[in-house]
């Protein structure tokens, strides 16, 4: 074995065994964690490296990880597992299994990445896969299938689809077909609801006119089929809105599974405005009806993550971005959100918490003269009882 091997390979036991701590950054809403819970250093040397003498005597790295990031979530019997987007050098993206006994620190990648059956042959990347424990016994995975646009004489025009494949265990995956909008040309961040409604599998999507941008598309839908081996939705009811000089001005897109509490299914989104430096995309929440879904019942004003300190920087800076969150048995919350598409952070908080952000945050104004009041009525609240 070339000598480096054990430098490189004790360098990755020393991340993967790293205990994580609470930073003191304080807001009440929730607490980050100091390290990221997943890098592009959690691959294994031997998914990196050719360990092949003969083959490789400078022990280069032959097929590198450029990043580990928008990731899955899932509690499968006390252990907490990880689909994490992983990047190779390529540009291409794949997904692997990440599996701990704790929420916040010591994941470890299995073996191999995922290997799905590969049935769409113009399918050249794919990402971002959600994973939903539905009621119907399976654990989905929901994630874009990316495909070039060979109508266009554009070498960048692709096509972004709904990929579905379905498991029991995170080892053998049964790929079904890829979800059909009738409204809408292309989808991305399309997440499957856990429950039947209606006695049909319900879809949040995201309709968009092309491949970045979304457009007509409104916002946030949703839409009903009754076979999930044929998935077509015939039509899509907004949720929630883009708004004009909002956080979801530019787009939004359903992040992590909603959760169901007693007043309602709490979603953890993101939102995207533009600026003169680009996109930012920050995390926001809101909720809907447990009877009608498509009803948006609370929408606390802003973002309730936005990328901090080094998080701020990365492939695509000024990101940060869910696509997976957890709720153990003690109703403790883990909200595992990826920052500048480059790493993969968590935060926590309870479920008690989640519920009074959502439902007792204020609403946004949406006009500055009315923010104005709406801060000075607290600022005159809050100085009565400092009195
Ligand atoms: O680069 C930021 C994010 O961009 C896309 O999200 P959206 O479709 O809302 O623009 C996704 O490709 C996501 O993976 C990425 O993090």
């Amino acid at each position: 074995m070339h000598p480096q091997y054990y430098i490189e390979q004790e360098k990755y036991n020393k991340l993967i065994n790293r205990k994580n701590e609470k930073s003191s950054v304080y807001n009440g809403m929730y607490d980050r964690y100091i390290y990221p819970v997943l890098t592009n250093e959690h691959a294994p040397v031997f998914w990196r490296y050719d360990l092949d003498t003969n083959s490789n005597p400078f022990f280069m790295e032959r097929l590198g990880i450029n990043a580990v990031f928008n990731s899955g979530a899932i509690e499968l019997n006390g252990k907490y597992y990880l689909i994490a987007r992983v990047e190779g050098y390529d540009r291409k993206s794949f997904f692997a299994v990440a599996e701990s006994d704790s929420p916040v620190e010591g994941f470890r990648f299995w073996d191999y990445p995922v290997q799905l059956p590969d049935t769409y042959k113009n399918e050249t990347n794919i990402y971002d896969m959600r994973l939903t424990k539905h009621e119907d016994g399976y654990i989905y995975g929901v994630f874009c299938s990316e495909s070039r646009d060979e109508s266009i004489n554009d070498l960048s025009a692709a096509i972004a689809e709904a990929g579905i494949v379905r498991t029991k265990d995170l080892r053998t995956w049964e790929r079904l077909k890829n979800l059909e909008t009738l409204q809408s040309p292309q989808q991305r961040n399309v997440v499957l609801h856990p429950e039947f409604v209606d006695g049909k599998y319900m879809f949040y999507t995201r309709p968009m006119d092309g491949f970045i941008d979304t457009g007509s598309g409104g916002g946030i839908g949703v839409g009903l089929c009754d076979d999930i081996t044929n998935a077509v939705l015939d039509k899509e009811i907004i949720t929630s809105k883009r708004k004009y000089h909002t956080i979801t001005e530019a787009k939004n897109g359903a992040g992590a599974v909603p959760i169901k509490t007693k007043k309602g299914w709490i979603h953890i989104a993101h939102g995207v405005r533009n600026t003169a430096a680009g996109l930012r995309y920050v995390i926001y929440v809101f909720a809907t009806d447990l009877e009608d879904p498509t009803r948006i019942i609370a929408e606390p004003s802003g973002y309730y993550i936005a990328p901090m300190g080094e998080e701020r920087v990365g492939d695509v800076s000024n990101v940060v971005f869910t696509n997976g969150a957890i709720v153990n048995e003690d109703d403790v919350v883990y909200i595992y959100y990826a920052s500048s598409d480059t790493r993969l952070h968590v935060v926590e908080t309870t479920l008690e918490r989640l519920i009074d952000y959502t439902f007792n945050t204020p609403a946004d104004p949406l006009r500055s003269v009315d923010c104005v009041r709406q801060r000075c009525d607290l600022i005159s609240k809050n100085l009565n009882i400092l009195k």
